[in-house]
Formats: structure tokens, C-alpha cells, sequence
């Protein structure tokens, strides 16, 4: 069974899952999530926008109880984003809420009806979910999740973390990520354990939670970044069991200032939304900052360079790739793309560049692919944002990458030739075509771009 507590048969907890002021106890998520379940059964796709809120919660559980396949939507995506989503995806309709003039049917989550309804567990090869994740060129891919790998991925974390029903989970990252979502509300729900989601992920809220009995606490780099920032929020949490951080890299002075202020050494993990988390620093082991720890329970790992392995002494560095029952199997209607990326023999090629120690322990050092942009968190690829901006009449030619940020790890910059035009004319382009978080957080306007012999734009000169 993918979600044990979401059968009526399991012990009650007032608490169960809170999402900002709202209180569900157990029973009320089955009640809530079957009576969605019975309202959407023999539907087979249904777009959810994934508002950090119980209705979100409740519109995937019923999803994952009558088996019909979840397409969680940011709930900021620009028109063409939400366009490809909806098409791609073949979502029949809108399970809740529903943008302004949708374009397909909308289907109402009541948060107060209940249905006791016993529904036959899926098959364990069902798609549970699509995730969407930008590639570098292009609008985002969509990842089909099946019950096996969700279920496989959360035992795995849930080993190498110690992770059970005495837990109660706070964060407050989005729900239409595998950090978010799939950590984050399937996973104590699997455990047992309950969740308590800040609807924004702020120092503030991450200290309420603590004092309110949280032991569990996820974050990006950047939350804890500011976390770090906040000592007095950050103290609280001293009475957590785990904090973990994942979704990009962990700078190290943050890794520090959180050891100082909270007594905790953050456990870093890493994952991709196509394999879910496959390695992880352990509760019970060493925790080395800079580095994301050992392969879970069923992760394999390997580091190539053209066609070969490569040592693993902590110094070489090669390609990233990985094996095992977490992975999705390929991208939806994208078979050369799932071709590029998922080898034959199981493996998937991450686009991870990584060393890894005679212990096992593995250090991601970058990615392969200049064009694939990680900023809060986020997997943004510039390609998108380019197509977006070349759709501007003032702009000629334009070139997007990643800057280092403290706070966000990276940040988006534009590089444009063209005609005169007001910088935030074309970041609101962008947050509007696309989602908010993909919008460039600075313009800077040239008279060419640097290009090589073959014409091409040489991205590592700019900046
Ligand atoms: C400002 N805003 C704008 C504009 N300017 N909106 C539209 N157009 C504009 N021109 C608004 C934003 O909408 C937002 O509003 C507010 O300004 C602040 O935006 P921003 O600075 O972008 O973000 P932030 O609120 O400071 O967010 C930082 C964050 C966020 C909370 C850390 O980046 C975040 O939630 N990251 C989590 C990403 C994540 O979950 N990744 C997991 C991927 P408003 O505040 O009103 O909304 S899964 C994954 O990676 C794998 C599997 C893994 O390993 O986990
Ligand atoms: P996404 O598709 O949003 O799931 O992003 C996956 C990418 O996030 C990976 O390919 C890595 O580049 C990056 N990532 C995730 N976790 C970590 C981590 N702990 N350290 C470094 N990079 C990470």
C-alpha cells in the first residue's frame, strides 16, 4: 500500500496534517480524501494547481486513492507554461481551484464532505503523478512517477533517516516539486508520522513549527540561508531531531552557521525530479559539509567519462550516473529525450558532474550543461526563458545564465541585443509567459554577444 495512513483502519491524530491555520486530523484527510476520490474515480488525468494549501493536499491524496494520474501546476505559471502543461499532460480537468477562464473542466475539492469508501490499492506500475522539470532548451518535460518508485524512493529516505511515525514533518517549500510534494506530504502520510506545512518557508514560521513539537525540518539552501540569518529563529529550532536540506548545494559557511546556532549538522541529500532522492549523508553517520553522503537503500552509483568508470579516490571527477527503483522509467511523449538520459542497462545519466570518496561518500562539483539554471532551488532552463524574450520586438538577440548569488545560488541575467526597452518590461514578460520564479533578476543590455569562430554564443565569457 502506497499511503497506509490513509487507510480507515489507522490511529487517529488531531494533527495530522496542518497547512497554515488549518488542522486536519486523520481521519478528516481520509474522510476529505476519499470523498475526492469518489468524485474523480474513472477519470484518468487531473490537473491540480498546487497552492500551498490543504485542498492541494487533499486533491492529490484523492488522486493517489482512485488511482487517476495528479499533474501538480505551479500555481504562478505564465500562460504558455500552462498551456503546455495542461496539452502535454492530457489533463481532462481541474481538480480545485482552477486559474481565471480555464480552459478545461473544473472539478471542486470539498473540504468538508467525507466518505468512508474502501477503493482497491492501484496497480504498483500505475503513474501516480507528473512533475514537470525544465531541460535545457525548450518548455518543461514531464515525469511520470509510478506508485513503485514513490514508494521505494520514501523507504529508502526513510532508512537512511531514521524517519517514522514519531516524526512530525515541517516545511513550507511548493507543492508541485518532488522536494515539496513527494518528500514532503507523501512521506510522513507513508510513514505514519504528520505534517505541518508553513505555507511559506520563512525562519519565523520554521521556528513556530519547532516550538509547536515539529522534529523534522526540509529546506532549500536558500531557506536555511535565511534561517541562518535569523539566529533567534534559528535557536528554536535546536529542539528538532533532523534538519535536511536537498534541491541544490548546501553552501558550507550555512552548513556552519546552522551547526553554531542550532547544535545540528544538516543532513544534505541529492536527487533529481527524474530518479527522486538516490543519496543522502545518514541520522547515524558522517556529515561532511560540502558533501550529499552515501547512495540510499536500492541506489546504485557511477562515475564515467567517456564510456568509463572511474575511480572512486575522492579526486576524479566524471559524469554522475545512477540505478534503481526510485527512477522514473523516461519523459512523457519524449522519446529522444528519454533516450538521451536513461541508458540501457538502467541507468540514468543525471548531468551531474561528481567525485566520490573510497568511502562511498559523493561530492556533486556542477553540472555538465552551462544552460540549465538552479536558483532557489528551482531547475530553470534558459533555453525557455531565451524563446520567451526573443518573443519581445525590441529584442535581437539574447543570451540567459546563472551568476553566483549568495542567497539563491544562482541568479538569472539576460544578456540582450536590441532596441531600448525598460528592464522590467521583459522580467515581467518572462514571469508572465512562464512562472515568477523564472524570471530574470536582471537585464544587462550589450551591443553583441560574444561568439566563437562558428558563430556560436560563448555563455562562459559573460558576466
Ligand atoms: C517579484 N515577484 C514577482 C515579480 N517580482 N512576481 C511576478 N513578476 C515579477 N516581476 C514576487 C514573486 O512572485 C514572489 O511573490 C515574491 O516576489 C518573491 O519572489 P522570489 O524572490 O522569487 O522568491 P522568494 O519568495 O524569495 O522565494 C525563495 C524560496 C523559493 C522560498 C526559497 O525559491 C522556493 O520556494 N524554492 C523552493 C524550490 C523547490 O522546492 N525546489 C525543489 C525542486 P509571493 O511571495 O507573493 O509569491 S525538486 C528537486 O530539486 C529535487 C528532486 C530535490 O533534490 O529536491
Ligand atoms: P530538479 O529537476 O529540480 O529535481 O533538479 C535536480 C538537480 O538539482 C540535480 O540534477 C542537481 O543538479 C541539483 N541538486 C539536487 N540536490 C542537490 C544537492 N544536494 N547538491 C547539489 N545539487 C543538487
Amino acid at each position: 500500500m502506497l499511503l497506509p495512513l490513509l487507510s480507515p483502519q489507522a490511529p487517529d491524530d488531531p494533527d495530522a496534517v496542518v497547512v497554515g491555520d488549518i488542522r486536519f486530523s486523520r481521519e478528516d484527510v481520509v474522510g476529505a480524501a476519499t470523498s475526492v476520490a469518489e468524485r474523480i474515480r474513472g477519470a484518468h488525468t487531473l490537473a491540480v494547481l498546487a497552492e500551498p494549501s490543504i485542498d492541494t493536499v487533499l486533491a492529490v491524496l484523492g488522486g493517489l486513492i482512485a488511482g487517476v494520474t495528479i499533474v501538480p501546476v505551479p500555481p504562478d505559471s505564465g500562460v504558455r507554461e500552462l498551456g503546455h502543461i495542461l496539452t502535454d499532460s492530457g489533463a481532462q480537468a481541474w481538480l480545485g481551484p482552477a486559474p481565471a477562464d480555464p480552459t478545461i473542466p473544473v472539478i471542486p475539492v470539498r473540504r468538508y464532505a467525507r466518505s468512508w469508501h474502501s477503493h482497491p490499492e492501484p496497480p504498483a506500475d500505475a503513474t501516480a503523478l507528473i512533475l514537470y522539470t525544465s531541460g535545457t532548451t525548450g518548455l518543461p518535460k514531464g515525469v511520470p512517477l509510478t506508485r513503485a518508485a514513490i514508494g521505494s524512493g520514501l523507504d529508502a529516505l526513510a532508512e537512511a533517516w531514521d524517519w517514522t511515525h514519531h516524526d512530525r514533518l515541517a516545511h513550507g517549500l511548493p507543492l508541485f516539486h518532488v522536494h515539496g510534494l513527494i518528500l514532503g506530504v507523501l512521506g510522513p502520510l507513508r510513514r505514519g508520522g504528520s505534517l505541518h506545512h508553513t505555507v511559506k518557508p520563512t525562519p519565523a514560521a520554521y521556528a513556530a513549527a519547532a516550538s509547536a513539537g515539529a522534529t523534522l525540518f526540509f529546506g532549500v539552501p536558500t531557506v536555511w540561508h535565511r534561517v541562518a540569518d535569523d539566529p533567534e529563529s534559528a535557536r528554536t529550532l535546536s529542539s528538532a531531531r533532523l534538519l535536511v536540506s536537498g534541491s541544490a548545494p548546501l553552501p558550507v559557511p550555512v552548513f556552519t552557521s546552522i551547526r553554531e546556532l542550532t547544535g545540528h549538522q544538516i543532513v544534505e541529500r541529492y536527487g533529481m525530479t527524474e530518479t527522486l532522492i538516490t543519496v543522502s549523508t545518514r541520522s547515524d553517520g558522517e556529515r561532511r559539509p560540502g558533501w550529499v553522503g552515501l547512495p540510499l537503500r536500492g541506489a546504485e552509483t557511477r562515475l564515467r567519462l567517456d564510456g568509463a568508470d572511474q575511480p572512486h579516490d575522492g579526486a576524479t571527477v566524471g559524469d554522475l550516473q545512477v540505478r534503481g527503483p526510485m527512477l522514473a522509467r523516461g519523459y512523457l511523449n519524449r522519446p529522444e529525450a528519454t533516450a538521451e538520459s536513461w541508458l540501457d542497462d538502467g541507468w540514468f545519466d543525471t548531468g551531474d558532474v561528481a567525485m566520490i570518496d573510497p568511502s562511498g561518500m559523493h561530492r556533486i562539483v556542477g553540472r555538465a550543461a552551462t544552460d540549465l539554471i538552479k536558483s532557489g532551488g528551482f531547475r530553470i532552463g534558459a533555453g525557455e526563458i531565451e524563446t520567451v524574450l526573443l518573443g519581445h520586438p525590441a529584442v535581437r538577440e539574447v543570451a540567459v545564465v546563472g551568476e553566483p548569488d549568495e542567497q539563491l545560488g544562482q541568479r538569472i541575467v539576460a544578456y540582450v541585443v536590441g532596441d531600448p526597452v525598460e528592464p522590467g518590461v521583459l522580467i515581467d514578460l518572462v514571469a508572465d509567459e512562464l512562472s515568477a520564479h523564472k524570471r530574470p533578476r536582471e537585464i544587462r543590455f550589450l551591443d553583441a554577444l560574444p561568439r566563437n569562430a562558428m558563430g556560436k554564443v560563448q555563455k562562459k565569457l559573460l558576466g
